[in-house]
């Protein structure tokens, strides 16, 4: 399997060395998108061997994942494995990934860290267990981390699903639409891990941001509903 590595990146230069070498064992490329640090994220990665692909300005870890699909597509990877540049996914977990998508023909495989959940902040804990029991409802999925970045893709998912969210969402919005499609979606465990790096995400934007991504998916499937019950009765 022709495996790219994404590493969606914002002034990561004290971490992103390291995991860039050491996922350059387990993956055929290296992607960082750098979206517009203001530190030396962008040469660090480079210099590790990283291919890296920076927006001037930030625009939002959705917007570089939807940059590294572009990336990925026009290279013709068959799958992808996306992780955070902040030393919280450790790369020594990915052949896991790989196995459980050979062993199931997953179309995502998603690093679940709700199994040991010790080190989480009991905030992101609940936090996380609620949208997981959320996502799943609305999925017909059984998902105990929806909110994990740590995941693995195939080419199918970027085929089929055109993000449309710019931050922090674009990861739920990628699991409604997959499953939407009927793309299959298995977990993995993962650890838990909690360091000294700052989170970017923003309590009342995001939260906001991630609400209206669920009232328009319901928006739109309660319209693509009638549009077939419409379908239906007229045939
Ligand atoms: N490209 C890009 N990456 C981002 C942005 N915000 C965060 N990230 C990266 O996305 C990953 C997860 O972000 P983080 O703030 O640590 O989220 P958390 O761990 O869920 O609290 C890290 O690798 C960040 O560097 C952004 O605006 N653009
Ligand atoms: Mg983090």
């Amino acid at each position: 399997m022709k495996l790219l590595a994404i590493v969606p990146a914002l002034n990561e230069e004290a971490q992103i060395g390291p995991l860039v070498r050491t996922l350059s064992s387990y993956c055929d490329r290296v992607l960082v998108v750098d979206d517009g640090s203001s530190d030396r994220t962008a040469q660090t990665a480079r210099a590790a061997g990283a291919e890296v692909l920076s927006h001037p300005q930030n625009r939002g870890k959705g917007a570089a994942l939807q940059t590294a699909f572009g990336y990925a597509e026009r290279e013709n990877f068959e799958a992808a494995i996306l992780l955070d540049g902040d030393g919280q996914h450790d790369p020594e977990e990915i052949p896991r990934f790989v196995e459980a998508q050979r062993a199931h023909q997953y179309d995502i495989v998603i690093g679940s860290r709700m199994g040991n959940t010790a080190a989480m902040p009991s905030k992101r804990k609940w936090t996380n267990r609620f949208m997981s029991w959320l996502i799943s409802r609305m999925t017909h999925a059984h998902l105990t981390d929806t909110q994990s970045g740590y995941r693995l893709i195939t080419a199918k998912v970027w085929q089929t699903v055109k993000l449309t969210s710019r931050h922090y969402e674009a990861d739920t919005e990628m699991l409604i639409e997959a499953c939407s499609a009927s793309l299959s979606v298995g977990e993995v465990p993962v650890s838990t891990i909690y360091n000294d790096s700052e989170s970017h995400i923003h309590k009342i934007a995001d939260t906001y941001r991630f609400l209206r991504l669920i009232c328009r998916m319901k928006c739109f499937r309660s319209q693509r509903g009638n549009h077939l019950d419409v379908q239906a009765r007229e045939q």
